[in-house]
């Protein structure tokens, strides 16, 4: 299998800490598409992935699968055991759920705040830039934040008492955010208690270790 990724992104995180929680990170072989050059724009890798997106898995059979959530889906069914994505309909329900919320209203909304109200990937990247929309979303971010942390306050995860492919969303968006210096409030107790306890995990661990020394 190929990752067509870059190394720090935070959406590349999600599938690389998804790929360790899996133990599968020894038989990917990543591409690295440069997103400050904009290469994931151009013509040869929109060929690939319509959306211009990172990250991109490529099954040895040549099928490409886009978007955090269907790739982590894939992974996470393949040897027949899910970890990431729930076991019965209900878990599987909620954990969808969970995670496509915290994209809507946290990852992605940082996200438009990133290529919208900062200099994003810079000028020959970002073609059309509208401050106010991402300073919007930055707000809509923060409201994200203080949504999850009211939800820690009653559940050890994000979608429950195991960890998921929610989790790893929620995580994105925090990695999103620090890089981005969308600090998140201090009030937001549980979802700091949280953040400090999924880092601990070594499948994190092992995505950090990643980024500190790109291959
Ligand atoms: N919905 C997509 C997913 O879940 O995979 C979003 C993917 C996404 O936005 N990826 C970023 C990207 O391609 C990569 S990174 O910023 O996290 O490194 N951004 C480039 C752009 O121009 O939007």
């Amino acid at each position: 299998m190929k990752i067509y990724d870059w190394y720090n992104g935070p959406y590349p995180a999600r599938v690389r800490i998804a790929l360790a929680e899996k133990g599968l990170l020894p038989g990917i072989e990543f591409v690295s598409v440069n997103l400050w050059k904009g290469e994931h724009k151009q013509p040869a890798f929109l060929a690939l992935n319509y959306s211009g997106t990172l990250p991109l898995l490529e099954l040895d059979d040549g099928t490409l699968i886009a978007e955090c959530t269907a790739i982590t889906q894939y992974l996470d069914t393949l040897d027949g055991h899910p970890t990431l994505t729930g076991k019965t309909p209900t878990e599987q329900g909620l954990i969808h759920m969970m995670t496509k919320r915290a994209e809507i209203e946290f990852m992605d909304a940082v996200s438009v705040y990133f290529h919208h109200a900062t200099p994003g990937l810079g000028p020959e990247v970002e073609l059309y830039q509208n401050a106010e929309w991402g300073n919007r979303m930055g707000e809509k971010a923060i409201r994200g934040m203080r949504y999850f942390d009211g939800l820690l306050k009653t559940r050890p995860f994000v979608a429950g008492d195991e960890f998921s492919m929610a989790d790893i969303a929620v995580l994105g968006g925090m990695i999103f955010a620090g890089l981005v210096d969308l600090p998140v409030p201090e009030e937001c107790e549980a979802l700091l208690a949280w953040h400090a306890r999924v880092n601990e995990r070594p499948s994190v661990q092992a995505w950090r270790a990643m980024v500190a020394q790109p291959q």
